[in-house]
Parts: structure tokens; C-alpha cells; sequence
């Protein structure tokens, strides 16, 4: 028996031509328009042109075998690959590689900490679809969530701390602290979805531990397909705030966990630029990306998965 990890992540496009078949598989299959696509290719031009999500995993993925070879001093070491939901190298063309290595056991875990059947859900049929077309299928242990591991808020808590720290210690108390997640669907309510949940005991968790007591809650990267998201945004929080004289801003997006569209854009561009407009400052916390203190925690998650 040989025991794999499957490291997922979001998938990203590599370059503007990718852009639209990428959009398409987002979208289950669904063409979007071709302004829709412009307008999601003149993101991440502003960005650079590409994120570094996949450059970001695949060092994850390094330091992840490292660690787990290290617990294991060196004896039953997890070879671990990167599998993405929306582009490549996909989960469904990862797993099979696994199986032809020799890999029976596959846990997978998503660097996404929070469930919700409309995210983690995805990467789970993504998994689970890919395991029943192989012959014997490996055994999957499918890491659901792990938005409370006490390592990740102590990550969290320290990435707040740092970010606090760049304002001086008279203003730092008037910081209000805004912690963000991605956007879904009004309809995840009617089945009593669990993210929202996990995504309040996070934030709470992050606040206690990093002693914060004046903080909100917002939702950011909401799509654009005719049904109501969840509110309030992250750019109408900052409008409130304004109107509530709050001049400094401190953004956590506790909801992702690598440097990609939805921080580099959404934050760093949408946000801060709207701040900017209000004349408010808006700093945001480093993400865990590469960080050997979150690839610890994430050693952690798989071999408590094992
Ligand atoms: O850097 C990159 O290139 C990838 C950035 C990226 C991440 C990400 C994470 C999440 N999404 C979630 C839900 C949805 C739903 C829809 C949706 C649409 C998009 C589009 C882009 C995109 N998402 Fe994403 N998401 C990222 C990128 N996402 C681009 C398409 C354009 C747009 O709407 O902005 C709507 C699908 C539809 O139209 O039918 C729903 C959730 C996460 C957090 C969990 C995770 O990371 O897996 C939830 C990163």
C-alpha cells in the first residue's frame, strides 16, 4: 500500500488564449459572452497577465512532501502532486498518474480551508469522478474542511498582528479590521450550507487570538450571472465604514489562502482603489502562499487526515 497526496487548488490560466476555454469550464461547459471574456482577460492583464497560483502550489507541494517526509523520518515517505479544479494539471487527468505510480491510498485536501457543496464540493465530484474510472480505484480520504486548525489561526492571527504593525501605535487603534471570503449564491442557504458557518468561527477564532475587537465581515468576488450573492460586498463595507468616519483598513482574506485573481484584482485592485477614492488607507495581510509556517499546517491537516 503507497499513499498519495492530492494537493488541489482553483486553476488558473497561463496565458490570454486561456482565458476564455477556462472561463468555459468555470461555467460547467457554458460558453460565457465574449465581452464576458474581455472583460475577465483585461483582469488579468492588470495583474501581469498571469497570477501565480500554479507557480504558488507547486511550491507548496515541494515544501508538503518535505515536511511529510521529515514526520516520517524519511520512512514511508507521501509523494504529493497538484491537481486543479478549473485548469491544468486537472484533477481528473492527476489522479490516474497516481494510480500508474503506484499510489493506493490518495488523501486529498484543497488549499481552500472552507465547505461549501458549491466550492470544496466541486474538487470532491472532481476526485471522486476521476476514482471510479480507474480499476482497482485508490481509497480516497477527501479533507473537507480544516478552517479551524489551531496552526491556521495562529498563521492568521501573526499575519494580522504584522499587517497592524505597519501603522503607527495611535492610529493602529482605529484600524477596523475586514475579513472577506469569495461570494456565492444567495440559494446555498436552502441547504443550510455549512460555509458561512465555518467562515464566522474562523473570523472569530482569528479575532480572539489576535485580540482584535473592532472588525466586520464582507464578501467579495461576487459573479455575475443573474441570481442574487451573498452581501454585503467588500466595496460597499468600505462606503459604510467612510460614512462611519473609519479611515483605516486593514483587509483579511481569510477565505483563500495563495496570491491569485481574487486577492490581486479584488483586493488590490477593486478595494484598495475605492479606499483610495474615500481617502481611506486599506492594507491587507500576507497571504500563507509558500510560507514554511503554513506548509507545516497543512502537514498537519494530511497527516491527521492519515
Ligand atoms: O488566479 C486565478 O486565476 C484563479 C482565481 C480564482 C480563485 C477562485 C476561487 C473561488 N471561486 C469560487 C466560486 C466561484 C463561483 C463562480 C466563480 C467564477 C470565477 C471566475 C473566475 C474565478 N472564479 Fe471562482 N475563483 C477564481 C477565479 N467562482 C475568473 C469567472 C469570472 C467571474 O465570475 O469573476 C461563478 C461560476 C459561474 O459563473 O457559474 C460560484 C469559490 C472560491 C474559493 C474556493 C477555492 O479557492 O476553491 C467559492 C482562487
Amino acid at each position: 500500500m503507497s499513499t498519495g497526496v492530492l494537493l488541489m487548488a482553483y486553476g488558473t490560466p497561463e496565458t490570454g488564449e486561456q482565458v476564455a476555454p477556462y472561463f468555459t469550464h468555470i461555467r460547467g461547459g457554458r460558453a460565457p459572452t465574449a465581452e464576458a471574456v474581455e472583460r475577465l482577460r483585461r483582469r488579468y492583464e492588470q495583474v501581469g497577465g498571469r497570477t501565480p497560483l500554479l507557480d504558488i502550489t507547486n511550491r507548496v507541494r515541494d515544501g508538503l512532501e518535505q515536511s511529510l517526509a521529515a514526520k516520517t523520518n524519511g520512512m514511508a515517505p507521501y509523494r504529493v502532486y497538484v491537481g486543479m479544479k478549473h485548469w491544468h494539471p486537472f484533477i481528473g487527468d492527476v489522479l490516474p498518474r497516481m494510480a500508474t505510480d503506484g499510489v493506493t491510498e490518495v488523501v486529498a485536501v484543497a488549499l481552500a480551508p472552507h465547505y461549501s457543496r458549491m466550492s470544496i464540493g466541486g474538487y470532491r465530484k472532481a476526485v471522486d469522478d476521476a476514482a471510479a474510472r480507474l480499476s482497482p480505484s485508490p481509497t480516497i480520504r477527501f479533507v473537507d474542511s480544516w478552517h479551524l486548525h489551531p496552526q491556521f489561526i495562529q498563521l492568521l492571527a501573526d499575519g494580522v498582528r504584522e499587517a497592524l504593525g505597519a501603522w503607527n501605535a495611535s492610529t493602529r487603534a482605529q484600524v477596523v479590521t475586514v475579513f472577506s471570503a469569495h461570494s456565492l449564491p444567495v440559494r446555498i442557504r436552502e441547504w443550510d450550507d455549512p460555509y458561512e458557518r465555518q467562515l464566522a468561527a474562523s473570523c472569530e477564532a482569528v479575532a480572539e487570538r489576535a485580540g482584535l475587537d473592532n472588525w466586520r465581515w464582507a464578501w467579495q468576488s461576487a459573479g455575475d450571472t443573474g441570481e442574487p450573492w451573498l452581501g454585503p460586498d467588500i466595496v460597499s463595507v468600505l462606503d459604510t465604514l467612510h460614512e462611519q468616519g473609519t479611515r483605516h483598513v486593514l483587509s483579511v482574506p481569510i477565505g483563500f489562502v495563495s496570491d491569485h485573481l481574487e486577492v490581486l484584482y479584488d483586493i488590490d485592485h477593486e478595494a484598495k482603489e475605492r479606499a483610495a477614492a474615500l481617502g481611506m488607507t486599506l492594507r491587507r495581510t500576507r497571504m500563507p502562499n509558500a510560507d514554511p509556517a503554513f506548509i507545516e499546517t497543512l502537514a498537519s491537516v494530511v497527516a491527521e487526515a492519515g
